[in-house]
């Protein structure tokens, strides 16, 4: 690292750090622990196929959210697509668009239309007054999306779906740990859906889980999970091979051991980064609801472009200049993309959201060294804003276009 005073490295100055700070390191947790799982499942030759470790990870997440039954899947994206399938749903889902894309591509991967809502301006999740005005004879199921660890509208989203007599689910991928109204997602509609990715903060390398207290919806989705079998290995349905491997749970059971720690250091990073970014102008830092439980998993930034030429995307490539890995999650709104665009789509509050934020670096291995340089960067960007944007202007055409995975 440099030391200050110094230049942005889009000035010409050397980058602040030596080697890239991402958003997403994984969290492994205590490595000989890992390494002592890996060796009893080589020992034990069972590599897949609801092995034990895999039964006891999905113990371990039922146990850890109160909920009575979980389905472990080989990520989330397929989780989701079981979930669809197992509540039958036909036609039209109703998503938001401000959500990584793998919420809508697995409702269109099985044939259904993702009809998309706009959010709610101040928790940036599914608006439920917009959702009833989009309901039409052809919706089946809602699927809210708890971003970056903020919980839905759940009981209102509830009683609309029970109005209409369609599903309710929720795609719960960054919000392990995470409660609304001091109750643990986990429990919401008929089932959530949890992401065990790499960069998620339990992670199983690929993973996912779908969790719920409807036993005969968890039968369902445990059978098609393993190719429509039943338990004496008879199909019964069409199905798919979801299924999470013993070295993934390995993963999984214990970075779930380190959660604790997790949380704690990500809520210190979170304050950490509070306090150092306070008073600049062109940032907000996204709270979260006081009172809840959170996982801070996601530190959260929205830019407001102002005069000098200050926006999120200079931001994000003045900070990339530095070797900080910052991330347009989630940019642009997924009914933008191909296969999605239609001139039709009117959804402003995910327009401007979307084209205002920026995941900051967090995790286990984040130091309060990295967070003040970061904040400090970025309070140099907007203080200098003219001279950056400009400097940045002439080589946009270079510049990465936000893909939603950047
Ligand atoms: N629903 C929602 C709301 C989601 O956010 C996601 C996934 C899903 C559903 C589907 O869940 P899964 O089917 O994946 O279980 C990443 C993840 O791949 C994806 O799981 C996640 N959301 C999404 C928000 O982020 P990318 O394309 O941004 O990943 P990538 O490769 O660009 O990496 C992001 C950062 O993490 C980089 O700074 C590098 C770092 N990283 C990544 C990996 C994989 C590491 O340091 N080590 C690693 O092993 O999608």
């Amino acid at each position: 690292m440099n030391q200050i005073p110094r230049d942005l490295a889009v000035l010409g100055g050397a980058p602040w750090f030596d080697r890239p700070v991402a958003v997403g390191r994984p969290i492994t947790g205590d490595r000989q622990r890992f390494m002592g799982r890996v060796h009893e499942i080589l020992d034990r030759g069972q590599l897949s196929n609801n092995g034990p470790v895999v039964q006891e990870f999905e113990q371990r997440v039922a146990e850890a959210l109160g909920v009575r039954h979980c389905i472990s899947t080989c990520n989330a994206t397929t989780g989701l697509q079981l979930a669809l399938h197992a509540v039958g749903a036909t036609g039209e889902v109703i998503v938001p668009s401000l959500t990584f894309v793998a919420t809508a591509h697995a409702a269109s991967w099985l044939g259904l239309r993702p009809v998309f809502c706009d959010v709610d301006p101040v928790t940036r999740t599914i608006d439920p007054d917009l959702v009833e005005a989009l309901i039409t004879p052809r919706t089946t199921a809602i699927l809210g999306v708890h971003l970056w660890g903020r919980p839905c509208a759940v009981d209102r989203l509830a009683k609309i779906a029970h109005n209409h007599g369609v599903a309710l689910l929720f795609d719960a991928a960054h919000a392990f740990g995470c409660t609304a109204d001091g109750r643990a997602v986990g429990g919401f509609g008929q089932a959530e859906v949890f992401s065990f990715h790499a960069t998620k903060v339990v992670n199983s390398f690929e993973g996912g889980a779908v969790v719920t207290n409807d036993e005969e919806f968890a039968r369902t989705v445990r059978s098609m999970r393993n190719f429509g079998m039943d338990e004496e290995r008879q199909v019964r349905s069409l199905g798919l091979n979801a299924k999470m491997s013993e070295v993934g749970a390995a993963m999984g059971l214990t970075s779930l051991e380190a959660f604790p720690r997790t949380i704690e250091v990500n809520m210190r990073n979170f304050l950490a980064y509070q306090e150092e970014l306070s008073g600049i102008p062109q940032i907000t830092l996204l709270d979260f609801q006081p009172g809840e439980s959170h996982n801070y998993g996601y530190v959260v930034i929205e830019v407001t472009p102002d005069e000098d030429g200050i926006t999120r995307d200079v931001l994000f490539q003045a900070l990339r200049a530095e070797n900080v890995i910052s991330q347009r999650y989630f940019s642009p709104g997924v009914h933008t993309m191909p296969p999605y665009a239609a001139p039709a789509h009117r959804l402003p509050i995910t327009d401007r959201v979307a084209s205002r934020v920026l995941a900051l670096p967090t995790g286990p291995d984040t130091t309060r060294q990295e967070i003040n340089a970061i904040s400090m960067l970025i309070r140099l960007a907007c203080g200098n804003g003219r001279a950056v944007s400009r400097r940045l202007q002439h080589a946009r055409s270079t510049l990465p276009s936000p893909t939603g995975a950047q």
